[in-house]
């Protein structure tokens, strides 16, 4: 029996190099993405780190009845696994090296360099048993097939947690039927539809409603004006409906001059409001426009004094929807200290922009899980008002999980 680990830049190139020194029987026990850093690396390169068992006699998984090429589910079969790993390197152990208190003795440089080897072994399994632990704690892993091994990489690839992307994988193998479970493109098919439902349906607009109010909040630059422009603009041209605009971001030099030339140019009337008295006058005189939208000045989570102040706008204006508006640039931990900073302002919708600049929008799925938020809308760009786009779970999912050509663009 051994247990190594093998290392590529994707998973396909880990298991490639599996297959080569282990051939096919090998057990893979756990799949991983690593970050190796460096002098000249100093934030890491990610890697993918397949831990993999194989022995000449080759390792029995217990199928089930009802589905014969489906693979066993962890804890039990897994374990059993593992077991007779454990029980086949004792009877190594027993064999190559003696017992312990055995009195044929053996010369004392080769038994030394067996026990290093044996001792290398042992620390090599019990590293192994560690990460089945860790996985066990989290989920009942599926011995995965190759075509969910892909479906895994590919959510880690893209930076979605390890705990969401094994969740999702497992509901993926609880879901799909028979042979299907080692096509490639039914996996893929599952995996879209298990990490669209992951999120939260938009809750639907009652029509036919006058003044009905939209407000955008979020940290400094992420895009809010810029996406005020593209909704009032689609609210007007595309749905016909009457727009107002209130800006409450009179803090930043060239704020109000940003949103009154798109005022102007769209024929959107824009009222420019200092205190949250202005707000509430401003709101009652557009009440009879369809939509009011509001932008608010951008503030950064670290300032505490300034988010409670805009809240002040915020409550003065009451609105139907409030807009937390994310770019999808940032880090997971950035995303989750903002969102834990902007809830005062009780945001009822998420905003992504620059979907266009983003390496990999796995976050949105760990902030789905934790704010429970419908994504109202994405943004890919600058060009108003084309850039934008409604979100939904399936938009999504392809966004989060690229298979295929798409992958590899
Ligand atoms: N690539 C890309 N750029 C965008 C997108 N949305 C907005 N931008 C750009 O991001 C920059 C900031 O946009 P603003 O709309 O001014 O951002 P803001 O959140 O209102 O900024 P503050 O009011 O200063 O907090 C501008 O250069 C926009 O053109 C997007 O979806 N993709
Ligand atoms: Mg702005």
């Amino acid at each position: 029996m051994r247990i190594k680990k093998f290392i590529g830049s994707t998973a396909k190139e880990a298991t490639d190099k599996m297959r080569q020194e282990f051939g096919d029987d090998a057990v893979v026990l756990n799949t991983r993405r690593i970050t190796k850093g460096g002098l000249l690396r100093p934030g890491g390169t990610e890697y993918v780190e397949v831990t993999a068992a194989y022995d000449e006699e080759p390792i029995k998984v217990q199928h089930r009845a009802s589905a014969p090429s489906r693979p066993a589910s962890l804890p039990d079969d897994m374990l059993g696994n593992l077991r007779q790993l454990t029980s086949r390197f004792e009877e190594k152990r027993r064999t190559e090296v003696g017992r312990a208190d055995s009195p044929i003795s053996i010369p004392h440089a080769v038994a030394s360099a067996e026990n290093e080897a044996l001792k290398q072994e042992l620390s090599e399994v019990k590293s192994a048993l560690g990460e089945i632990a860790q996985h066990l704690k989290h989920s009942k892993m599926p011995v995965l097939t190759e075509a969910l091994q892909n479906a895994y990489s590919a959510l880690v690839e893209n930076e979605v947690e390890e705990e969401i992307a094994l969740e999702i994988v497992q509901a993926c193998h609880n879901k799909i039927s028979g042979n299907q479970i080692d096509e490639q493109s039914a996996v893929d098919g599952y995996m879209l539809n298990s990490i669209a439902r992951r999120f939260p349906e938009a809750p639907v607009r009652r029509l036919g409603r006058k003044g009905y109010v939209v407000a955008l909040v979020g940290p400094t630059g992420v895009g809010k004006t810029t996406t005020v422009a593209k909704l009032a603009s689609i609210g007007k041209l595309v749905r016909g409906e009457s727009v107002a605009l209130i800006t409450a971001d009179t803090y930043r030099i060239g704020a109000i001059d940003q949103l009154k030339a798109f005022a102007d140019i769209a024929s959107i009337p824009l009222s420019v409001v200092y205190t949250p008295d202005e707000m509430i006058a401003a709101i009652r005189k557009f009440s009879n426009y369809d939509t009011i939208y509001i932008d608010t000045v951008g503030r950064s989570q670290k300032s505490a004094d300034k988010i409670i102040e805009l809240g002040r706008f915020i409550d003065a204006a009451d609105p139907n929807e409030v807009h937390l508006v994310l770019s999808a640039n940032f880090s997971l931990s950035t995303v989750r200290d903002i969102y834990k900073k902007f809830r005062s302002l009780k945001p009822n919708r998420l905003i992504v922009t620059k979907t266009d600049e983003a390496v990999s929008l796995g976050m949105l799925l760990s902030l789905a899980q934790d704010s429970r938020l419908t994504f109202s809308f994405v943004t890919d760009g600058q060009s108003v008002p084309d850039d934008i786009e409604p979100a939904n779970g399936d938009k999504l999912a392809r966004m989060i999980y690229k298979v295929g050509a798409e992958a590899n663009a």
